[in-house]
């Protein structure tokens, strides 16, 4: 079947709150959705959103890359409805690969189309993402351990080691032994930070520590005398799948596909992984429903992992009718990607080249 229409639109989304990463703080959400139509009238949604201070492109450069595609796309087979050859940003590529998936699903019933729909998970535990005060945090955690939730993630390397050490404790004390307990430094500390941090929890059990190192390049060296185990996140956004292999240390990988450019890619880091020993984490970066239930069908095609979805808590509105049921310690994959694909347009501002 050939595409008929290529439609773009903008939306901008409240926080609940303000979000605050490592160069930015952002008020709200803002990003593109794809609409794919075939001949026959079925439709596929992607979205596009770039995250600034992760994203290696621009919200503005995503769009024109997407605007300059536009003419190209109508008569296209759908199964080449994400061009060869072409340079894609990673945020275009994940958005133009999620229509298309969701447009080739759409037409036949399915969650996820043909080559990856290998007998799907039904639902997906969520990984619980903290955040807040100090007090809110210990808080947070009791209240999703008594939910269900069995992993949980904590930011670190924001407060000094002693503090981040306390919190540690006292978070691996209220979650108890069912509920594993993920951190993520976000290249925060020294190696010499990193090992006193290390050393100052011996009866801690820690799933893992993403991305522990400012100077990345000596992950190998702090995970062989560390006695901690270290995940990759930051470090794959310039790296392909065929460069896991060099990283053999890493106990876990983070896949964010808005970052590292897709969801074939995600599938091939994450077969990677699988060969090498390494658990592969499915993550979103603050995608609206549009994108997040793509990663849950995903997820669901790759693994049991608990999923990293729980940044959609931080929405307040949504470009889907119906909002996904999150934040839950468990999601529904079809629901989920069912609600996904019933887009609010009147959320949305078309754009025009
Ligand atoms: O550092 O892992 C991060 C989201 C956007 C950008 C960076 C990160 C995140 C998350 C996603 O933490 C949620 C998760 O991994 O559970
Ligand atoms: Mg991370």
């Amino acid at each position: 079947m050939r595409l008929a229409n290529f439609d773009l639109f903008r939306y901008s989304l409240a926080f609940t709150q303000p979000v605050v990463l490592k160069r930015s703080r952002l008020i709200d959400r803002e990003g593109v959705l794809i609409r794919l139509t075939a001949e026959d009238g079925s439709m596929g949604w992607g979205e596009t959103a770039p995250l600034p201070g992760f994203s290696p492109e621009t919200l503005e450069e995503a769009t024109d890359q997407l605007l300059g595609l536009a003419a190209s796309m109508p008569g296209r087979e759908v199964s080449a409805g994400v061009p060869d050859g072409v340079d894609l940003t990673p945020s275009v590529r994940f958005g133009l690969e999620l229509a298309t998936w969701n447009l080739s699903a759409n037409s036949s019933g399915e969650v996820s189309p043909g080559p990856i729909n290998n007998s799907p998970r039904e639902a997906m535990r969520v990984n619980g993402l903290l955040s807040g005060s100090y007090e809110k945090l210990v808080e947070e955690a009791g209240r999703m351990r008594a939910t269900g939730y069995r992993a949980v993630k904590l930011k670190v390397g924001g407060r000094g080691i002693a503090e981040d050490l306390r919190l540690v404790r006292e978070i691996g004390e209220v979650l108890g032994d069912g509920v594993s307990l993920r951190l993520d430094a976000n290249r925060a500390w020294g190696f010499g930070e990193a090992l006193e941090f290390g050393r100052g929890l011996p009866d801690v059990r820690v799933e893992y520590v993403e991305e522990p190192l400012s100077e990345a390049w000596r992950l190998g060296e702090l995970a062989g005398r560390w006695g901690l185990a270290v995940a990759l996140d930051e470090s794959l956004a310039g790296m392909g799948p065929e460069g896991l292999v060099g990283h053999r240390y890493a106990r876990a990988v983070v896949l964010k596909p808005t970052l590292i450019g897709g969801v074939s890619r995600a599938l091939r880091f994450a077969e990677e992984a699988e060969a090498l020993g390494m658990r592969a984490v499915i993550s979103s970066s603050y995608e609206s429903g549009v994108g997040t239930g793509g990663l849950v069908a995903l997820a669901a095609a790759i693994g049991d992992e608990p999923v990293g979805l729980d940044t959609y808590r931080r929405l307040a509105e949504d470009a889907i009718e119906v909002p996904l049921d999150l934040p839950a310690p468990f999601v529904d994959v079809r629901r989920a990607v069912d609600a996904a694909r019933r887009v609010d347009v009147r959320k949305l501002e078309p754009v025009r080249g």
